[in-house]
């Protein structure tokens, strides 16, 4: 086999980039910085794989513009709301992303925000770092039990279920939004309860876990409309894509405490951030962690590296969404 020439945009692990190095004719970017729409062009000169991650922008313009020698866009990563993918079908680009290997992961990630949220962790951690702890009382820094309160799921897939099965540990009671109900057994090994209705699910929950995709469907999904629906005492999570909230609603109902708390790793415009958010203590911000672990990202980038060996061996990939 004929070592295809890859484009890696960015620094992946090392174990990655090393099997790359070994498999493929392999353009790292061991500078990190995230190229230009020029850059990426000009650098896929001559490559028929190009690895993007969340932070390069493949809008349509990019797309159009990539050299014709381009045929799959290997994603490190599971979302591709950056990857236009009216786009790459039109050019007939094959697009494959990384599922699966960071469920857990992000998961676990979902329920730190949750508990750092509730239990007004960032905000101890603080005073404690300042100095400024005068030692336990009784009613200092009180937060909110998980125990017994309903988590309403928006997006109840892979890693939605997952944040379920870890909050039914919690003793939460599990509500969900998707189009569609899971099947009876998931239904019944959660005890969950279908909302076909986002807004009547909205009014009900204690905490909201959004674990959607970012589509034409899903952005802004979390309105000015739909945060109103939403209880004084809810706590809103969101480790999915910062675009399913209006973010600038979002911030100003936690200013004004019409919305009590929430747990942030992804934002609209990464990595800018709403500045009100950034003086609320109520807010739990995290820099898009989700699956920020060593192994997630090893087997992300395996997962990566099986999808190119798939297409150039003239096989379906695994993970080929288009
Ligand atoms: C990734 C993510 O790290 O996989 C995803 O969709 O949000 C992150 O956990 C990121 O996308 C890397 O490209």
């Amino acid at each position: 086999m004929k070592k295809p020439v890859v484009l890696v945009t960015r620094k992946l692990p090392k174990v990655t980039e090393n099997r790359m190095q070994n498999l493929f004719n392999v353009r790292l970017n061991t500078s990190d910085r995230v190229m230009s729409f020029e850059e990426i062009i000009k650098r896929s000169e001559g490559a028929s794989v190009v690895v993007p991650t969340v932070t390069d922008e493949i809008n349509a313009g990019l797309v159009s513009a990539l050299p014709s020698t381009v045929e799959i866009i290997a994603n490190f990563g599971a979302g591709v709301n950056h990857i236009d993918l009216a786009a790459t079908t039109q050019r007939n680009i094959c697009v494959t992303n990384t599922p699966d290997v960071l469920t857990e992961d992000t998961a676990d990630l979902t329920i730190a925000l949750m508990l750092a949220a509730a239990r007004r962790l960032p905000e101890g951690c603080q005073i404690v770092k300042e100095k400024l702890w005068g030692g336990w009382a009784p009613t200092f820094l009180l937060g909110t039990s998980l125990t017994n309160k309903k988590l309403g799921i928006i997006g109840l897939g892979k890693i939605g279920y997952a944040v379920a099965v870890r909050a039914r540990c919690f003793g939460m009671q599990i509500y969900y939004h998707n189009r569609k109900p899971v099947s009876e057994f998931i239904m019944a090994k959660l005890d969950a309860t279908y909302w076909p209705s986002l807004n009547k699910m909205l009014a009900e929950v204690d905490f909201l876990s959004i674990n959607c995709p970012q589509t034409t469907e899903t952005h802004h999904l979390l309105d000015a409309e739909r945060l109103g629906k939403l209880q004084k005492h809810a706590i809103v999570i969101n480790s999915a894509r910062g675009g399913i909230i209006d973010e600038a609603e979002l911030a100003e109902r936690l200013e004004k405490g019409e919305i009590a708390a929430a747990g942030l790793d992804v934002f609209e415009n990464e990595p800018e951030i709403n500045e009100k958010l950034f003086n609320l203590k109520n807010v739990v911000l995290a820099p898009h962690l989700g699956s920020a672990t060593n192994e997630s990202r090893v087997a992300m980038g395996a997962r990566v590296i099986e999808n190119i060996i798939s297409f150039v061996s003239g096989q379906v990939p695994k993970d080929k969404i288009y």
